[in-house]
């Protein structure tokens, strides 16, 4: 069934570490050949093997409105018609910055990136050039990209393979990176204030992705936000997962909550690398060649990755009914699940909030990084495969949200949950 796909893996591994280009596609955690895909439509992709498969990574997010999506390919050939990069300004990256700012009123000033690494790097510098202080609180499973600063209890691939401490991480760098646990507002409180006056920022996934879909607990985040408010901190919200995705505004209008600094990746680039960061003027001012925090990119507002950006945030602002079916189809899906698992008798945690969705498998709630590890992940890696031999491609790790792209049918969600029934009766 795989044959393909091992024949191209165990070739990668001679030119490429561990046969990958982002470690979490490995299969590692959950064993097995990884996929080589050919090419997407709509909801479905298509191996090396000439497998096919409903997709709920969208290529970890960004595919918000299904492969291919005809819009975007045509106005991506339009464009690479003109050529590809120049390394200066163009109007498209105008119409894109203004096109976030109508879609997020807290944005005032925003500056385009190639991807959500460096958007979260970007702000970070920026909170703490802006404030003059040097620490930053992160939350345990929370993952912000591979920026140095940010792989300390990280959540996504840091998680999934257990890397306790990453080797090439300072120690001086992990220093000024502060943990505390996700929805315990006491333990925020108390790191804030034991280091008062040295907090730049507070940066978190307002409905954190990289440890399975976890939701805030009510209160929270407002919470957390008051205490920025005090404290002089800086509030960043990197929405790389939850921007454009979970409504126009992204988790920051969902959840009514409002960032000093928010973060962009995935949706925004419609499938390719893209990300930026945009806040307050007062903070976005000090932002270079306006002021001297240096930040730079030869490929950013790419003109490629800006039309394929704004082709796909003006369809969703143009059509918000899009939130709403994919909301639906995602309830759908998840009451589904909840039925075959309940008749399966293991224990379960299904967390979701739009179109982010995942299952634990355990009998408490998933609210941390602590609920989300104690889960049976053996029990995920033998559904993920049981799944995976149905045609069902989800993320090859319990340490990652699930994403619904808006092409997949009442019939797909009718068919995975079909595949739910038969893997479950499978596995122990
Ligand atoms: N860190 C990404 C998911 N949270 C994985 C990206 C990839 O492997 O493509």
């Amino acid at each position: 069934m795989y044959e393909k796909s091992k024949e191209l893996f165990e070739r990668a591994q001679h030119s490429i570490p561990g046969g990958v280009n982002s470690p979490v596609r490995a299969f590692k955690s959950v064993g097995g050949t990884p996929l080589f895909i050919t090419h997407a439509k709509g909801p479905y992709l298509y191996d090396a093997d000439g497998n096919r498969y409903i997709d709920y990574i969208a290529s970890w997010g960004p595919m918000i409105l299904g492969h291919a999506y005809e819009p975007v390919v045509n106005a991506i050939r339009e464009r690479a018609s003109q050529s590809t990069s120049f390394g200066a300004p163009t109007e498209l990256e105008i119409d894109m910055a203004e096109l976030i700012k109508s879609m997020v009123p807290n944005v005032d000033l925003v500056r385009m990136v190639s991807s959500g690494t460096e958007a979260c790097m970007s702000a970070i510098r920026l909170a703490r050039g802006f404030t003059g202080k040097n620490k930053i609180i992160k939350f345990e499973g929370h993952y912000h990209g591979h920026a140095d600063s940010f792989l300390v209890k990280a959540g996504s691939g840091v998680a999934t393979f257990n890397i306790q401490t990453v080797p090439g991480v300072t120690a001086g760098v992990a220093s000024d990176t502060l943990t505390c646990s996700f929805n315990d507002l006491e333990a925020v409180k108390q790191l804030a204030l034991s280091h008062q006056g040295e907090i730049a920022a507070i940066i978190a996934e307002p409905v954190p992705g990289n440890m399975g879909c976890i939701l805030p607990k009510t209160g929270f985040l407002e919470r957390v936000r008051k205490l920025c408010d005090e404290e002089n901190i800086v509030l960043i919200l990197d929405e790389v997962m939850t921007g454009f995705r979970l409504a126009p505004g992204g988790a920051q209008e969902r959840l009514k909550i409002q960032a000093d600094l928010v973060t962009y990746g995935k949706v925004i680039g419609g499938g390719m690398p893209v990300g930026a960061f945009g806040g307050r003027e007062e903070i976005m001012r000090h932002i270079s060649p306006l002021g001297n925090v240096y930040q730079a990119g030869t490929l950013s507002g790419n003109p490629l990755a800006m039309i394929a950006g704004l082709t796909t945030l003006k369809v969703l602002k143009n059509n918000p009914s899009v939130y709403g079916e994919l909301e639906e189809k995602t309830i759908y899906l998840k009451q589904g699940l909840e039925k075959l698992l309940v008749q399966s008798k293991f224990p379960f945690q299904i967390n979701q909030l739009g179109s982010m969705i995942s299952i634990h498998f355990s009998d408490h709630p998933v609210v941390d990084f602590a609920t989300a590890s104690s889960a049976n992940i053996d029990r995920f890696r033998k559904f993920f495969h049981a799944m995976l031999q149905k045609g069902i491609y989800l993320p090859p790790s319990a340490f990652e949200s699930w994403f619904l792209n808006n092409a997949i049918t009442k019939k797909d969600l009718d068919y995975t949950l079909e595949a739910t029934e038969e893997s479950l009766a499978e596995i122990d």
